[in-house]
């Protein structure tokens, strides 16, 4: 693959300043041609998990499988790819008193991350190409929904290695982070610069999750995950009475595996909690009887700011009838 050639030595640190000045805890990048050949190694680890249909009914995943291979068939001109770390609040969110009411996903109490890391990014890249008039620069701004490996991507850059929970654990800030990527078309001048493997002997996630849907080492089994049923798996939710049962009461994502981790209880964590705002509106406190009672139009704009729209009313009423019955204290509400 032929680079466009450095133009700009300095533009790696430019860039990894003007994303700290952003917010961004972490910030670095990595040119594909430097990285094509472990990059391949990652995408055959991707192209196995969808032959053994562990995507589940994610279709979106297979049919941009040719465009995770190489990023140039998401943005003709890449270069490079550019990653950054933004941290969100890291304290349960929901009612950590499952009597009381539901659990969500942390990453959820928030304005929508896809907008959030989308603009910051925009506005890093925008300063640096004020900074550099002589550098035609040109990017792609990819936050979740591209077909692109955003953690292998960031794991290559290294901001962070692969746990066997599957997510992207930097050593000092933990998983509980944002991953955003830029698909540049200027070579970075840096190789890969992967993070040993810091899980070791533990295996604390592996025993937490209650569905065992993280199988063989570093795969997760989209099927049996409880992330995957609240947040992403459409129609109805055909579970055994067991699977219902270890769902407990989350009724959107799932932090499980993550709250397990050693790497997220550090008390570097503390220090960030005023980070992210919370819009503590959407994530509610309220009763499980006052969630039941809420209609459609409600739902939607309680959470038309946060990442939660994506879970359509009729999932997140589907999913708060199961996480419902688990609860200890309202096994019987709504029937007598
Ligand atoms: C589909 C998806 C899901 C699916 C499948 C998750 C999965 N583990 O694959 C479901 C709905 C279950 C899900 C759940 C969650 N997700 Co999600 N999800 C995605 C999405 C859109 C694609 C992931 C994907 O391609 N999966 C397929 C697998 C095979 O790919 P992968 O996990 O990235 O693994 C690659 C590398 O890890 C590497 N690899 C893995 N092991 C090894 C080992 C070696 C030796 C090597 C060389 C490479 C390697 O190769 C793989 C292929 O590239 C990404 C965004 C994106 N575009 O990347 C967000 C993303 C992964 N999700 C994210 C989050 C926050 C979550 C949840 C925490 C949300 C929640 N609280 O409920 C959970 C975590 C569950 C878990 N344990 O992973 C974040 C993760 C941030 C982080 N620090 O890691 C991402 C990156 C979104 C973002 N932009 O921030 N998610
Ligand atoms: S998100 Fe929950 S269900 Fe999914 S792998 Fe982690 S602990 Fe298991
Ligand atoms: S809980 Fe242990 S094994 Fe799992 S990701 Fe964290 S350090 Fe690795």
């Amino acid at each position: 693959m032929a680079g466009a050639g450095l133009l700009n030595p300095d533009l790696h640190s430019q860039l990894q300043a003007a994303a700290r000045s952003e917010g961004f805890l972490e910030a670095a990048g990595v040119d594909i041609s430097k990285a094509w050949t472990d990059y391949q190694e990652h995408f055959r680890k991707f192209e196995d998990w969808i032959g053994r249909g562990n995507a589940g009914e994610m279709h979106y995943l297979v049919r941009g499988q040719d465009r995770r291979r190489d990023p140039k068939l998401v943005f003709s001109e890449a270069q490079s790819v550019f990653c950054v770390l933004l941290p969100y609040r890291k304290l349960p969110a929901g009612q950590t008193d499952p009597s009381k009411g539901p659990r969500y996903a942390r990453y959820l109490d928030g304005e929508d991350y896809h907008e959030r890391v989308s603009a910051k990014l925009e506005t890093a890249l925008k300063k640096v190409a004020q900074q550099n008039p002589q550098v035609p620069l040109r990017w792609k701004v990819c936050v979740d929904t591209s077909a692109v490996l955003e953690r292998s991507w960031a794991a290559l850059s290294g901001l962070g290695w692969i746990g066997k929970n599957t997510l992207l654990i930097h050593p000092k800030h933990g998983s509980y982070t944002f991953i955003g990527v830029v698909l540049l078309n200027q070579e970075l001048g840096q190789s890969p610069r992967s993070l040993p493997d810091y899980c070791g002997n533990c295996s604390r996630c592996l025993h937490s999750c209650p569905t065992q849907a993280l199988e063989q080492s570093r795969s997760l089994n989209s099927r049996k995950c409880i992330s995957y049923w609240t947040l992403e798996k459409r129609g109805e939710l055909t579970l055994s009475d067991e699977d219902q049962a270890a769902m407990g009461t989350w009724v959107a994502g799932c932090d499980l595996c993550q709250e397990a981790c050693p790497f997220n209880t550090k008390p570097v964590r503390a220090s960030l909690e005023g980070a992210v705002q919370s819009l503590s509106g959407a994530i509610t406190t309220d009763s499980w009887e006052a969630l039941m009672l809420e209609d459609e139009n409600q739902y939607r704009d309680r959470v038309a700011q946060s990442a939660l729209s994506r879970v359509k009313p009729e999932m997140f009423k589907r999913n708060l009838m199961i996480a419902r019955k688990n609860a200890p204290q309202t096994k019987n509400f709504g029937d007598e």
